[in-house]
């Protein structure tokens, strides 16, 4: 249900961190939490840059949300582990966020925009929460239904090819 802290961000947690990053760019998405290929570990990448810029990417171990913003803001978000299936979320526009970076030195960064939406929504991957568990039980239920659909259109469309 919930992911395990590292000791410390050493050889082995940084090959993982390579492996989600590489995950994450083929997908391709702008965070990946270790928990999605099956690591249960408070890991997670992002890369919030926009295309066709340089790449940025952020690697966070043991991360702690110390402080969230009143202000909300409302994205639309979409999680690999839900293919295809968007919602609009609300969350805190902004936070700030302690972690261990990939050299194992801790870190704060204060967060806004995407990655602000970015980062809670990979935290929550680590509580063993998605961007659905978010909605209202009428939205969540809907929403819910929608995917199923799309996924039985998806399996139809294959067994005809
Ligand atoms: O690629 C992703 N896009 C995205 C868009 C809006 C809000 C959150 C995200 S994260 C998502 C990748 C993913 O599922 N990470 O866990
Ligand atoms: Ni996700």
């Amino acid at each position: 249900m919930t992911s395990y802290p590292v000791e410390q961000v050493d050889d082995e947690i940084r090959t993982l961190m390579d492996d989600m990053l590489e995950t994450m760019y083929a997908a391709p998405g702008i965070g990946l939490a270790a928990i999605q290929i099956g690591v249960p570990k408070r890991v997670l990448v992002m890369d919030v840059s926009p295309e066709g810029e340089e790449p940025n990417p952020i690697c966070v171990a043991n991360p702690e949300i110390l402080k969230t913003s009143d202000a909300l803001a409302e994205c639309e978000e979409g999680c690999l582990s839900i293919p295809d299936l968007t919602e609009k979320v609300v969350r805190p526009a902004e936070c700030r966020v302690r972690y261990l970076d990939r050299d194992n030195n801790e870190q704060t960064m204060n967060c806004s925009g995407l990655l602000a939406t970015c980062i809670q929504h990979e935290i929550d991957h680590l509580n063993g929460v998605l961007f659905v568990d978010h909605l209202s039980k009428l939205k969540k239920d809907l929403s819910l239904k929608k995917y199923k659909k799309m996924q039985r259109e998806k399996m139809r469309d294959m067994a005809e090819k």
